[in-house]
């Protein structure tokens, strides 16, 4: 196979989304290989024994990843995996995955991340969809992929890996693998030369995690990869060679894959990997990685709140700045780390699409519950249908362009949703003030509207959130006769509150009194959890189609 082999994948060119690189540090030589401009310029500049990964089990140096990259690189290549070839890959995040990643990455393969908590019937999907020739799995997560398998419409070589190379004895295979990773690269060479590379051919397929309909793949070439970090990583978050990123999205997130590979490894600095989340663990890792940077869903800054005085148990003064993505942070949120840890969270709206964040808040100006300013290199507007600036204050969908954007694998109808006249739709509803700062208000398809009035769940949900009995709430249209939609509250209360009809008119006499009334949830629900996607956002479909259906039982 040859790298262009896949061409037929992508988008009509006249679908593609304008890529705007205008500032020198955005201009990328043809040819661009990340392994080379992520690990091995390091290595060869003499950064060879600074600590490129803190996992679970240890540090790991720059110059020992370079040399696991480079035995997995000789490994794939020997199961006959070509440039252009997709590898997909299966594991919690550790410096495994990051040298997998990074193997990729240097024979000129396209690699296909996968979210641990994929089931089986998204994993065949997946396969089928990039065609991938070659799966390599951590060997406990492999029980989906093998029940997978029997859907997957293709020839393809499963590969079991072990957490570290000196762990996992090569005797037996897990079930439904073929081969086993140690006993590969066990005699591979450590030298391994980078496969020539476009900065333009694709690099990655990421996943979008599909809370509505099947998964789509977005892929995305070296150069935009690249751009992330020598865009918002460097100018936002000024990331240094000291700096020690760290958090908990996957590495099959392009959040997580930003944050915690192609920032730290992009400087040089150091990652610190997490295999599964709790609040202690996060804690923990905080202060013995001494943590500067910290990636994180706005669910958890509000979980990790919830424990009583754990900015006095744990030391976080490593911190010099939390990133909150994935979904609004509320201005509540924010304000209550602030004054418990000292700490700014910096807001940032990004997308599987555009790879990673476009729009941030910046330390020294942030402007609580607003997601803030373009990121240097992007530019963004509140339009109309017709793709019209509609006035500042005013609601309406989000535009974005720059030096990332989006290009559909095999997607050529959702292509055109997403990208119109070469900006990005994301989908989004936006308010921009007078001062340039945008204001989320909510997914474009999450709006309520009630009586002629269009109500922003998340506008709701942040007021609620203010309240001393709520823990995590969702605002979404509820089916109604008379009105068309009523905003419906689904809430979970927190530890020593219990349901009431009281409380439920207590919630919306304080949403009465702090926002218009018109916007007040109509119905209030209390229920012990709400549904949520692997990457952290409430499944507002999931609560609105409950509605739907309970309607039509009602009024068959
Ligand atoms: C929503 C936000 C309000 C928004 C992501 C940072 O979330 C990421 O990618 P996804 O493809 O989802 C994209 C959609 O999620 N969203 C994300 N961040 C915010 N809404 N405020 C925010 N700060 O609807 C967006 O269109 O899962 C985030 C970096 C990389 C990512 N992939």
């Amino acid at each position: 196979m040859t790298r262009r082999s896949y061409e037929h994948h992508l988008p009509p060119r006249e679908l593609w989304p304008t890529i705007v690189r205008d500032t020198p540090e955005l201009r990328y030589p043809p040819m661009l290989n990340l392994a080379t401009a992520l690990l091995d310029t390091h290595v060869e500049h003499g950064a060879s024994k600074r600590t490129a990964i803190i996992g679970n089990d240890g540090r790991m140096t720059y110059g020992d990843l370079q040399v696991m990259t480079n035995r997995i690189g000789h490994a794939l290549r020997r199961l006959g995996v070509e440039p252009g070839d997709r590898v997909l890959m299966r594991f919690l995040n550790s410096p495994l995955f990051v040298a997998t990643w990074l193997a990729v990455q240097k024979i000129g393969a396209i690699g296909v991340p996968t979210m641990p908590m994929l089931r089986a019937r998204e994993l065949a999907y997946i396969i089928n969809d990039s065609e991938a020739r070659l799966a390599i799995c951590q060997h406990d997560l492999m029980d989906e992929l093998a029940r997978a398998r029997a859907a997957v419409d293709h020839d393809v070589v499963v590969v079991a890996a072990g957490r570290t190379t000196a762990t996992i004895a090569a005797a037996t295979l897990p079930p439904s693998s073929d081969r086993r990773l140690e006993s590969l690269i066990a005699d591979a060479p450590d030298r391994l030369d980078p496969a020539p590379v476009a900065s333009g051919d694709v690099a990655l397929i990421a996943y979008t995690s599909g809370s509505t309909g099947a998964p789509k793949g977005a892929t995305h070439t070296p150069a935009d990869v690249l751009a992330s970090a020598d865009g918002y990583a460097r100018h936002v978050l000024g990331t240094t060679p000291d700096d020690v990123c760290g958090g908990h999205p996957t590495l099959a997130f392009t959040f997580g894959l930003g944050g915690l590979l192609v920032f730290p490894l992009r400087v040089g600095a150091c990652t610190s990997l997490i295999e599964r989340f709790s609040p202690d663990t996060l804690l923990t890792r905080i202060a013995a990685d001494r943590m500067t940077i910290l990636f994180c869903a706005a669910t958890t800054y509000r979980l990790l709140l919830q424990h009583p005085g754990f900015e006095r148990v744990h030391d976080l003064r490593s911190l010099r700045v939390c990133v909150s993505a994935g979904e609004p942070l509320p201005a509540a949120v924010y304000q209550e780390w602030r004054r418990r840890t000292g700490i700014d969270i910096l807001d940032g709206i990004g997308s599987t699409e555009m790879f990673h964040i476009f729009i941030s808040a910046r330390q020294g100006t942030v402007r609580p519950g607003s997601t803030g300013t373009p990121v240097p290199g992007y530019e963004a507007r509140v339009v109309d249908e017709n793709l019209e600036d509609v006035a500042p204050g005013t609601q309406g969908l989000l535009a974005v362009r720059g030096p990332t954007g989006c290009r559909y694998w095999r997607k050529p109808d959702r292509q055109r949703e997403y990208v119109r006249n070469g900006w990005n739709i994301t989908g989004d509803v936006y308010r921009r003030d007078g001062d340039g700062y945008f204001w989320y208000q909510c997914r474009n398809d999450d709006l309520i509207i009630c009586g002629g009035y269009n109500i922003a769940g998340p506008e709701v949900e942040n007021v609620m959130l203010e309240h001393d009995a709520v823990l995590d709430v969702a605002v979404v249209a509820s089916p109604d006769s008379l009105r068309g939609s009523i905003p419906k509250a689904f809430v979970v209360l927190k530890e020593g509150f219990a349901p009431s009809a009281a409380l439920v008119t207590a919630l919306q006499e304080h949403v009465k009194r702090e926002l218009a009334p018109y916007k007040y949830p109509r119905k209030v629900e209390f229920v012990p959890a709400l549904p949520r996607t692997e990457t952290g956002k409430v499944r507002r479909v999931e609560l609105r189609e409950r509605e739907a259906l309970r309607r039509n039982a009602l009024n068959p």
